[in-house]
C-alpha cells in the first residue's frame, strides 16, 4: 500500500510523476526509502514508462533529507537495515534508464539534495526562501563518499570541496549560479516547466541516451557496489560514536527550539 509516494504515470506520454508525501517534512525514513525503492523500481520495470518527474506534495519541502530519528538512540542493526534503504534508493535512482528530473518545490537539504543530484535534470521555484545543499558538517556528520561523487559529477572538484566542509545551503538563485541547479521557474510552474524538458529528452532515442547515461555514471556506481558492506560499517561505526549521537540529538533539539 503506497503512504508516503503517490505515483502517477500518464499512459499515452509515457511519463510518471512520483510525489513523496510524507508530511511534515518528506524525511527519509526507511518505510519512506522502501516504499521509495519500490515505486521506482516498478516503473522501470514498466515498459510504459520512459521518464519521472520527482517532485513534493508537501508545501514549502521537497524532502529535510535523512529522517534523523533514524539514526537517533537505534540499535547497531536498525542502523545497518536503515543505511541499506539509503544506499539502495540511490543506487536505484542514480542508475535509472528512465529520464529524471527533479522538480525541486521547497526545501532540500543533505539527502533531499542528494536525490535531487541524482536526477538528470533539475528545475527549482525560483523561491528566495527554499535552499539546496549538502549541509551534513553543520549537523557534525559527514556526507558519505558517494554524496560526495554525485555532487562533484554535478559541480565539480572545487565546489564541493568548499560546498562539503562548509556545509553550505545555496539559495535557489546561488544554486542555479554554481550549477547544482539547472534552471529556476516562478514555483506555479516547476511541473509544466519539468514536462517540457522530459519531452525534449524523450526526444532522443533510449538506447543511445541510456548507454550514454550509463557510460557517465557506471564508475561511480561501481565505486558504491564495490564497497557496499564497508560503507554500511562505516556508517554503523560512524553513528553509535557517543559524540556523533549527541551532536544529532543537540541537533533535533535545535530544530524543536527555532520553531518556538
Ligand atoms: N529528520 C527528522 N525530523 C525532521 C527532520 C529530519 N531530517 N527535519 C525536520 N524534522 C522535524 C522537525 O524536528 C519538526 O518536528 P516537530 O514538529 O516534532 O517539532 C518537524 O519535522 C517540522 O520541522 P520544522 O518545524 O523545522 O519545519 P520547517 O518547515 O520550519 O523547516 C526544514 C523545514 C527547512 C526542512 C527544516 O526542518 C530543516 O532544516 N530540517 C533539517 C534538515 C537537515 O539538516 N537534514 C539533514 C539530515 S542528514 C542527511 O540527510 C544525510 C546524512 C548522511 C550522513 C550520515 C552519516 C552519519
Amino acid at each position: 500500500c503506497n503512504r508516503n509516494i503517490l505515483v502517477e504515470l500518464e499512459e499515452g506520454v509515457g511519463v510518471a510523476v512520483m510525489k513523496m508525501k510524507s508530511p511534515p517534512v518528506n524525511s527519509l525514513s526507511l518505510d519512506f526509502l522502501t516504499e521509495f525503492s519500490i515505486s521506482l523500481e516498478k516503473l522501470e520495470n514498466d515498459r510504459g514508462c520512459r521518464g519521472v518527474i520527482l517532485t513534493s506534495a508537501v508545501p514549502k519541502i521537497f524532502s529535510a533529507g535523512l529522517d534523523i530519528k533514524e539514526m537517533c538512540g537505534k540499535s547497531a542493526e536498525h542502523y545497518a537495515e536503515f543505511w541499506r534503504a539509503v544506499q539502495e534508493m540511490w543506487l536505484k535512482l542514480y542508475k535509472s534508464n528512465m529520464v529524471t528530473i527533479a522538480a525541486i518545490n521547497g526545501n532540500c537539504p543533505a539527502g533531499g539534495c542528494l536525490m535531487a543530484v541524482s536526477c538528470d535534470y533539475r528545475i527549482m521555484a525560483e523561491n528566495p526562501k527554499y535552499s539546496i545543499g549538502l549541509n551534513e558538517t553543520q549537523l557534525g556528520i559527514v556526507a558519505p563518499f558517494w554524496f560526495k561523487d554525485t555532487i562533484a559529477n554535478t559541480i565539480g572538484h572545487r565546489a564541493t570541496e568548499r560546498s562539503l566542509q562548509l556545509g553550505l545551503l545555496y539559495s535557489a538563485s546561488d544554486a542555479l549560479k554554481i550549477g547544482i541547479v539547472d534552471e529556476l521557474v516562478p514555483e506555479e510552474k516547476v511541473l509544466n516547466a519539468a514536462a517540457a524538458t522530459m519531452s525534449q529528452w524523450l526526444a532522443i532515442p533510449d538506447y543511445a541516451r541510456q548507454i550514454s547515461k550509463s557510460m557517465m555514471r557506471k564508475p561511480t556506481l561501481d565505486r558504491l557496489l564495490t564497497h557496499r558492506e564497508s560503507d554500511i560499517q562505516n556508517f554503523v561505526s560512524f553513528v553509535t560514536k557517543d559524540s556523533i549521537q549527541k551532536s544529532l540529538q543537540t541537533y533535533m533539539e535545535s530544530l524543536k527550539q527555532r520553531k518556538g
